[in-house]
């Protein structure tokens, strides 16, 4: 399953997407416009846009907490994320989601959840609704190294693969849960592995080339909607921002995600060896994104917070909570 040379260019454009939004928003938070805790995403671009570009808006997926990019990629306009994630009433939650509970029906966002696996649980539910309608869409469910030692992570995939349903596993396998290594906390580095015991095609793919993303990820979702049940892919990647401020990773390590195995970088020296756009292009391209993100935050900026009498609208369907 190989990739047209005319997409890479827009996987090009969705990588940077991913990058200048959380660039911004970082720039933005750190002068206290952005309420709450910040995760991005930056570092795994690859991931974000090799997922997003194989799934459709009738597919539901339940995005991890540096799935900022991602969001606006599956198609939620980017100034509704960005007010979302600025806290105001014109965010596509009325600023109520933020950063973990951003949800867009519209085109299959089910949302985030602070609770690390719990989506995990509620993917097979949404799965199983799927097949029960006869639909070839699948679940997909984002998820860090770190959920995996998680007993929904081991519940879900035991379900899904004992009842064949249609859900698509992205294991973004960036090394580290906050700053314990993937090999401090499991058995494996590997953690495909672990899937492949509960018995559901399990692959690992270098996360940072999003051709080798894109390909993986496709051949998953084919498999899915022909049928045959859950599919996990585990993408080794690297994120540049922990959970909290400093690094804490040695040296050299730092230097060859962000220098020798970047992800954008990589699919820029491929495009330009390839042939498939100059470097006039590329530049422009990524011009044109880092513009579209500073309107993005302007009218974030610019929009109204949300009434504190509507605190509770919205909370249950058809239920309006009385505020205290
Ligand atoms: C059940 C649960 N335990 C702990 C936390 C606190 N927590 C937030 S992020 C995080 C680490 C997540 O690591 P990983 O899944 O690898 O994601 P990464 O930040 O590396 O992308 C933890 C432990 C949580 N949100 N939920
Ligand atoms: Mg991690």
């Amino acid at each position: 399953m190989s990739i047209p040379s005319s997409h890479l260019l827009d996987l090009y454009r969705d990588m940077w997407t991913v990058r200048s939004f959380e660039f911004g928003l970082e720039r933005e938070f750190k002068k206290g416009n952005v309420p709450g805790m910040l995760h991005t995403g930056v570092g795994q671009e690859a991931t974000q846009a090799a997922i997003a570009a194989n799934l459709r808006t009738t597919d539901a997926f339940f995005p991890d907490h540096r799935c900022h990019g991602l969001l606006v990629l599956a198609g939620t306009p980017g100034e509704r994320i960005m007010a979302e994630l600025f806290g105001k009433a014109t965010g596509v939650c009325s600023g109520k989601g933020g950063s973990l509970h951003s949800a867009d029906p519209s085109v299959g966002n089910f949302g985030d959840n602070a609770v690390e696996g719990s989506m995990m649980v509620t993917a097979l539910g949404v799965a199983l609704g799927f097949r029960m309608q006869g639909r070839d869409d699948l679940a997909a469910v984002i998820v860090g190294d770190g959920t995996s030692g998680r007993g929904e992570w081991h519940e879900s995939l035991n379900l899904a693969a004992t009842w064949k349903l249609p859900v698509l596993y992205c294991c973004i396998n960036n090394g580290y849960a906050i700053s314990t290594a993937v090999g401090k906390s499991h058995a494996t580095e590997n953690l495909y592995e672990f899937a492949a015991a509960y018995k559901m095609p399990s692959v690992q793919v270098d996360g940072n080339d999003v051709v080798a993303a894109y390909e993986a990820t496709a051949a998953a979702v084919a498999s899915i909607r022909a049928g045959n049940g859950p599919y996990f892919v585990e993408y080794k990647t690297w994120r540049w921002q922990g959970i909290f401020s400093g690094e804490f990773r040695p040296p050299e390590e730092v230097r060859y995600w962000k220098e020798e195995h970047e992800p954008i970088g990589m699919l820029r020296d491929r495009i330009l060896a390839g042939g498939v756009a100059d470097a006039a292009t590329l530049d422009h391209v990524k011009a044109d994104v880092e513009a579209q993100v500073e309107e993005w935050i302007a009218f974030a900026l610019n929009s109204p917070a949300p009434d504190p009498a509507k605190a509770t609208a919205d909370v249950y369907v058809g239920w309006e909570v009385e505020p205290r």
